[in-house]
């Protein structure tokens, strides 16, 4: 059979600290707010400020609440226990409306009684009494309440249970042989109450009005519903508020309990843990995957597209390769490439911070994402979400997943931005360049100097007679190879120019697209990384709260 301390003895003997079950709860609850049921969060949260506010009341007394339906005894059982006859019975139902409490040892209650809401007119401080007797003594420290009826018609009687189930201590369920399976007091109440059974007493009254050899089926009828609702450690009792059957023994289990000062705590870890319970199932216990490198990688892949990074590297190479040409090219043809627009310019980058200043464009002219990358974005976007968010329960997935497209709609200014701001180095041409460009002018100097020399020459009017004073090497007059070798060389030096400039145009290429790409990133890592990761955060904290207050 089962003891009357099994409960509390079991639960107090695993406790956590109170205050580190309160903390649990407390750090879970926040990180839930706004991602879980605010009805779930509520509740954890006013659970936790009830209990740590009950923690703070004084420790000396317990709240022992009589509850039950309208007619039951309540009001009987509360005058046999206290022994004497102080909350008023009646023949009419219903009869007590308002809580009637009866302190025993009334020093420090008075912090407890405003707590608990009950006027000072329904106060009753058995110590200012003088008849006390050993039904006194065995009730010290106890705050007895005698509640309305569950069951009535009227509303502010079920409000008034309602409130003070929840501040009670020890919970004594009155039940009577005609209303005990009353699915009212079953599913609103004792099923509920399955996670606070160390807390609760069951007595099944006016057993003097059933026949002795019915008593038994009737009590393990009872116990089987009380089975059902999840109540099997509760113990239950059968007593006779007129004729004092089984009160001493209900006074006893009472005053047991409340000896053993253990029930406040277990009520209130009781509470605790059954909002934990509440949070814990609306959350789910599974992990989750870490953000994979690959998800960010393609993540970032389809952000790069769709800020138009392909175009920008490959404008890149070509401006370098025109803005090469025409620095290391032979000049008298280089020149014309100057008639060529600049494919930089024209997408409104790499203008420094004063010519964007002028253009006052906020914009660069990069083409913006076609639908097909825009699609691609989203796409890469949900499957991130639904890498990490697939184990998570529906509440979880579906905040992982509000996070990650929450500032999506920021993402195309965001893009532009980091295609503006990035330097895409293509500003200063390799010092080589400058060597190439000096010699090229010293080249053409030279070949317009034998092209000058020649043409004197051949305005000479020797010419073709042939001056013997002519220098010239090997049988070519120095003049013609001036101005043939100037012209020559140029072209070569053009020509190695040109490859230089590919493979520097190239190179430059690759690093602009390494710095874009990067700036690129870190727009994925602050509009959708980072935002999810803080749901997975959140979650984790969540968990790790709801672990602990459930160890
Ligand atoms: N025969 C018998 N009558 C009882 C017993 N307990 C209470 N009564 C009677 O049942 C009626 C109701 O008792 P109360 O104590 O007023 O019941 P209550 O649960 O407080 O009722 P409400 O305040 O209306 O919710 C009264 O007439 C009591 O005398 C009992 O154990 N046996
Ligand atoms: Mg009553």
């Amino acid at each position: 059979m089962t003891s009357l301390l099994d409960g509390p003895k079991r639960l107090v003997s695993r406790s956590l600290d109170l205050s580190d079950l309160i903390e649990a709860l407390g750090r879970a609850s926040q990180a839930a707010r706004g991602r879980l049921d605010d009805s779930v969060v509520d509740h954890a949260e006013a659970t936790r400020d009830r209990v740590a506010q009950r923690l703070g009341l004084t420790a000396g007394h317990t709240v022992v609440a009589i509850a039950g339906a309208t007619g039951s005894g309540k009001s009987s059982t509360f005058n046999a226990l206290a022994g004497v006859e102080l909350a008023a019975v009646g023949v009419r139902r219903p009869t007590t409306s308002w809580a009637t409490a009866c302190v025993w040892g009334a020093d420090g209650a008075g912090e407890l009684l405003g707590y608990l809401g009950i006027a000072p007119r329904h106060q009753i401080m058995r110590d200012s009494l003088l008849d006390l007797g050993k039904e006194d003594r065995a009730l010290q420290g106890v705050v007895l309440l005698d509640l309305p009826d569950h069951d009535s018609t009227e509303v502010s009687h079920h409000l008034e249970v309602d409130r003070l189930i929840r501040l009670t201590d020890l919970m004594v369920w009155v039940l009577d042989p005609q209303k005990y399976a009353d699915a009212a007091v079953h599913n609103r109440y004792l099923a509920p109450l399955a996670t606070h059974q160390a807390v609760m007493l069951v007595v099944l009254n006016h057993v003097d009005e059933v026949p002795d050899d019915r008593r038994q089926s009737m009590l393990d009828d009872i116990r089987r519903l009380l089975d059902d609702d999840g109540l099997d450690r509760v113990p239950l009792m059968a007593t006779s508020a007129r004729t004092g059957e089984g009160i001493d023994a209900l006074r006893y289990a009472v005053a047991e309990r409340v000896r053993a000062k253990k029930v406040t705590r277990a009520r209130l870890e009781a509470d605790l843990r059954s909002a934990a319970r509440q949070l814990s199932d609306a959350t789910g216990t599974g992990g989750h995957p870490k953000l994979s490198k690959e998800r960010i990688a393609a993540l970032e892949g389809a952000f790069a597209d769709a800020a138009g990074v392909p175009t920008v590297v490959a404008a890149v190479e070509s401006a370098m390769r025109i803005r090469g040409r025409r620095a290391t090219g032979w000049p008298v043809t280089s020149w014309l490439s100057r008639l060529r627009p600049d494919p930089l310019r024209r997408l409104h980058l790499d203008l420094g911070k004063e010519g964007s200043l002028l253009t006052g464009r906020g914009r660069t002219s990069v083409p913006s994402a076609t639908p097909v990358e825009r699609a691609r974005v989203d796409a890469e976007v949900r499957a991130l979400a639904d890498e990490v968010s697939a184990p998570l329960s529906r509440p979880w997935a579906d905040s992982v997943r509000r996070a990650s497209v929450a500032r999506i709609p920021d993402l195309g200014d965001r893009l532009d931005a980091a295609l503006g701001e990035t330097d895409v180095g293509t500003g200063r041409m390799p010092v080589w360049a400058g060597f190439v460009r000096m010699l090229q002018w010293l080249l053409l100097v030279v070949a317009l100097a034998g092209l000058g020399w020649s043409a004197v020459l051949l305005s000479d009017p020797w010419f073709g007679v042939g001056r013997p004073d002519t220098p010239d090497v090997e049988g070519f007059p120095v003049p013609v190879i001036l101005l043939l070798g100037g012209v020559l060389l140029g072209l070569l030096l053009a020509l190695l120019g040109r490859f230089l400039v590919s493979a520097t145009a190239r190179s430059r290429a690759r690093a602009a697209d390494r710095r874009l790409r990067s700036a690129i990133a870190s727009v994925a890592e602050e509009l959708v990384v980072t935002p999810v990761r803080a749901e997975l955060a959140a979650y984790d904290t969540v968990r790790e709260g709801l672990a602990r207050a459930l160890k």
